[in-house]
């Protein structure tokens, strides 16, 4: 299959498009670089040396992988390039990773709130548009965020893949049944953009029957895949700071290099988890399994595991005898929230998740371990805070 990996430089995209590629897939990747322009904007650096793309795909070629070829493009701005693209290469799908991808970074300032929605929903909608007007029969696969059901109170409820059986009442007291897409309850700007995605989604596939996988994803967690560790040049990067590392693997470098563990509130926040091995297992799966034509937008919920921050914090100082410290949390969330997911489709397709063992855990620690020279520990604190009530907490307790 020919296959255009968006944003396929970035943490889920590499080990993605190295996969692909390892299936004996044709891989294009497209990506604008603009994740290592942030980095330097941020000064800070993934803690594992990642290579230049260069580099990484004539080590992939070095290995014996399949050819990947790469091409500098903004999806969000380059329009008329991705069009043409899009009709030069005829790719059978297109996996979507381009985004601005962190919560805490969005909610920086209202220039890093207004490019996350310019370049997100733009993005998205430019490759809709794109695949219109080049009238060709591309299947989108899109990687969006466990954070559109919200992390509210579910009161128990079970979160279905993507849509919701509701009972509409009617005027002469019968009801009706339908499934419409689960009420969207975005927690930052960022996750809003996924929001906002998802109606995209909604209308094109309507509209136009554009065939759309979209990949409700929980946090990623892990480094490195069996592929992307064949060469020191393929290495992944690991995210570790303040805005966009993320909370597991944070913890798991916080315990390599001795710095007590960053629990926001009192940690009773609970996620949904996938490993890095599994992202990449789930895309694959994805691209093999299309919807049909005219059928509606496929939403699977790409996660194996729920846990609650804190839980999790205690469970990595139990592996490496870490200390934890509970902060004022800068973000504006629910101090506590249940979260029960349906991931049936996954499982039903083949998927055998990998669930958080000590012994993959002890892995990302020694990763984290090899390069904590390489960690800059003025960049761990999370100082984004979601309103001014947060930022006054976290200045008053620094
Ligand atoms: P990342 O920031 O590491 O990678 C995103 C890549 O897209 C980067 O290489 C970046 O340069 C590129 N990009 C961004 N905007 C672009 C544009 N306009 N044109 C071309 N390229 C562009 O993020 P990631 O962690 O790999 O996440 C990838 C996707 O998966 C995101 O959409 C994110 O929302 C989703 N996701 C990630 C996680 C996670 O834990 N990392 C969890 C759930 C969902
Ligand atoms: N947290 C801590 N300590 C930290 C960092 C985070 O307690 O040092 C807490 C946060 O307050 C939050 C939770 O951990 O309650 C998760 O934070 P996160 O940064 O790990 O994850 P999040 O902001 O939700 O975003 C990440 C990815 C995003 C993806 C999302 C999936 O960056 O791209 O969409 O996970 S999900 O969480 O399922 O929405």
């Amino acid at each position: 299959m020919k296959v255009l990996v968006l944003g396929g430089d970035g943490f889920c995209g590499w080990p993605c498009a190295v996969n692909l590629a390892d299936q004996g897939h044709d891989v294009l990747i497209v990506d604008n670089l603009s994740r290592r322009k942030i980095d330097i904007d941020l000064e800070v650096e993934s803690l594992t040396p990642i290579s230049s793309m260069g580099d990484r795909l004539k080590a992939w070629g070095e290995t014996g992988g399949k050819p990947m070829r790469f091409e500098h493009l903004d999806i969000a701005q380059e329009y008329d390039r991705l069009v043409n693209l899009l009709l030069s290469e005829k790719p059978n799908a297109v996996v979507h990773f381009a985004e601005q991808r962190a919560a805490p970074y969005s909610m920086k300032s209202s220039a890093t709130k207004r490019y996350t929605v310019d370049n997100n929903v733009n993005g998205t909608h430019n490759l809709l548009a794109a695949i219109v007007e080049c009238g060709l029969d591309i299947h989108i696969v899109h990687l969006g965020t466990m954070g559109v059901y919200g992390y509210g109170s579910h009161r128990g409820a079970t979160i279905p893949e993507g849509y919701l059986k509701v009972e509409v009442p009617q005027p002469d007291g019968s009801r009706f049944e339908e499934e419409i897409l689960h009420p969207a309850s975005p927690g930052s700007v960022y996750h809003m953009t996924k929001t906002l995605d998802q109606l995209l989604f909604l209308y094109y596939n309507k509209n136009d029957n554009i065939r759309i996988t979209d990949l409700h994803q929980g946090i990623v967690w892990g480094t490195n895949t069996a592929a992307t560790s064949k060469d020191l040049r393929l290495t992944n990067r690991f995210d570790y700071d303040g805005d966009y590392g993320t909370v597991l693997n944070r913890f798991l470098m916080q315990a390599a290099i001795g710095y007590p563990l960053t629990v926001h509130g009192t940690g009773g926040q609970t996620r949904a988890f996938i490993h890095i091995q599994d992202s990449v297992k789930c895309v694959q799966l994805a691209l093999e399994n299309p919807p049909e034509q005219g059928e509606r937008v496929k939403i699977f919920n790409q996660m194996t595991e729920s846990h609650q921050v804190g839980e999790l914090a205690k469970k990595v100082a139990a592996l490496t005898g870490a200390t934890l410290n509970y902060l004022p949390n800068p973000r504006n969330e629910a101090v506590e929230n249940d979260l029960i997911v349906d991931n049936r489709c996954f499982l039903e397709l083949g998927l055998k998740p990998t669930t958080l063992d000590d012994g993959l855990l002890a892995e990302v620690v020694d990763v984290a371990r090899k390069w904590a020279d390489r960690c800059d520990h003025k960049r761990i604190p999370c100082i984004s805070a979601w309103t001014s009530t947060q930022a006054k907490a976290i200045n008053k307790a620094s």
